[in-house]
């Protein structure tokens, strides 16, 4: 049997995702994205990638790794790209908040339900990583039942590809003004996973690129508080995901009052968009937001310890940040609210021995006063 679209979406969706695609590698138009592949050469000379080492990472031949599925895996005929549904009815990001709410971004609030044992169901935290690679290995087994034996790769993330390229390549959706990867009908609030693999895609079953349906639209771009969004491209060193997950030490004074409330990541850019406005509401048992992660008290996410917070967050992506990095944020948002009342918290982080908290509350009591 062929590898074609209708398989590969039907068993997809067997394996708990929302809808899935293939690309051919190389791309027939394109090889391999001549056009992306110059677009990240050059974001990545802009210095737009900033302290992320890992997108900056070339072969022996000098080239982008990410960039470079063939040279990792020479037997790679085609991709298979997989979406996952996150969108929940709770509220927006942009929608007005209690004063002293902090804002965890939809991606990292998820949970599963798990019974406690004592008659009450309780959230476990799940990172989308593990939840989607065990269902692209779920997928992977079921198409060699139906094919036979092939090479293949999982990747969530941290494989040697630019995901959102290959998700349009996939016909899944068009790259946003945002960079995101926008579908019609979902919206932008859709993990990404892919799986690689020697199938060859046949060219009857080469899908129809999705258009770019922005249009005149710019609202992403004049939400973004800290300037990060020029069209289709983003500088990563102002957006305050990267500056809440990704970036180590102190996050620079300027980009401090664009962060407001915002503790890990940011949806701002994807709240804005219109084509999210009527995104369906995914019912994924393992997507779910935790409730206690919607709106969070900052003067709750300050009050946990090392410990608390290693076991509130075990398994959630909102580890990757680190302790010290999660304080610098609350430090951050606290002085932001205008919350005069955060002052007693700030100024004992403000002899922490950790230098960067120590200077963000320093930073915010100044806001404060
Ligand atoms: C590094 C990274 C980040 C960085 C940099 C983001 C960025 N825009 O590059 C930071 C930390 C800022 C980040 C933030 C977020 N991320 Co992120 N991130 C990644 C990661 C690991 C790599 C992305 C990458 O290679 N970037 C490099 C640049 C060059 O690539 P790019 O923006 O995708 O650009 C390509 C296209 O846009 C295209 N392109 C560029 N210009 C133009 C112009 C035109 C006209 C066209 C047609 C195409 C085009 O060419 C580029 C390739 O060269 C991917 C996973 C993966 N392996 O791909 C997840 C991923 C992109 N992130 C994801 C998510 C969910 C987020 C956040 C929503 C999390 C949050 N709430 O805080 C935000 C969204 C911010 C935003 N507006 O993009 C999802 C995106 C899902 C989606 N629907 O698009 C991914 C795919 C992870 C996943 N597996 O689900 N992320
Ligand atoms: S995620 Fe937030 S900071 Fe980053 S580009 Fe979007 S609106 Fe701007
Ligand atoms: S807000 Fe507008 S410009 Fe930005 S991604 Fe959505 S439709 Fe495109």
């Amino acid at each position: 049997m062929p590898l074609s679209h209708f398989l590969v979406d039907t068993f997809a969706r067997e394996a708990g995702f929302t809808a899935a695609g293939i690309a051919a590698v190389p791309y027939p138009a394109q090889p391999e994205g001549i056009e992306e592949r110059r677009r990240f050469e050059e974001w990545i000379a802009s210095g737009a990638a900033g302290e992320m080492e890992y997108l900056k990472r070339r072969n022996e031949s000098g080239e982008l790794v990410r960039s470079s599925v063939r040279a990792a895996f020479p037997w790679a005929q085609s991709v298979i790209v997989c979406v996952a549904n996150y969108n929940s009815a709770a509220p927006r990001s942009t929608e007005p908040a209690a004063a002293d709410a902090g804002w965890i971004a939809r991606y990292a609030q998820s949970g599963t339900e798990t019974d406690s044992g004592q008659n009450s169901i309780q959230m476990r935290p799940t990172d989308y990583h593990k939840v989607l690679l065990r269902r692209l290995e779920a997928l992977d087994s079921r198409l060699r039942e139906s094919l036979g034996a092939f090479e293949s790769r999982c990747y969530v993330d941290t494989g040697p590809i630019v995901e959102r390229v290959y998700a349009r390549y996939a016909g899944l959706g068009w790259t946003g003004k945002n960079t995101c990867l926008l579908h019609q009908r979902l919206g932008s609030w859709l993990f990404l996973g892919v799986i690689l693999t020697s199938l060859e895609l046949p060219a009857a079953e080469l899908p129809a690129l999705a258009a770019d349906r922005c249009g005149s639209c710019t609202r992403c771009i004049d939400a973004c508080p800290t300037q990060a969004l020029t069209p289709y491209q983003m500088d990563a060193t102002r957006c305050i995901s990267y500056l809440t997950i990704e970036k180590r030490g102190a996050i620079p004074e300027d980009l401090r009052s664009g962060i407001g409330r915002n503790v890990f990541g940011c949806d701002i850019c994807q709240d804005v968009c219109p084509w999210n406005r009527r995104a369906p509401v995914a019912s994924d048992p393992e997507l779910s937001p935790r409730t206690e992660l919607l709106n969070p008290a900052l003067d709750w996410l300050a009050s946990l310890d090392e410990a608390a917070f290693g076991q509130w967050f075990f398994g959630s992506p909102v580890k990757r940040s680190r302790f010290g990095g999660f304080r610098r944020n609350v430090a951050i948002a606290m002085g932001n609210s205008g919350l005069k009342r955060f002052r007693l918290t700030l100024e004992s982080w403000a002899r922490s021995e950790d230098p960067v908290v120590a200077e963000s509350a320093r930073w915010a009591l100044n806001k404060l006063s």
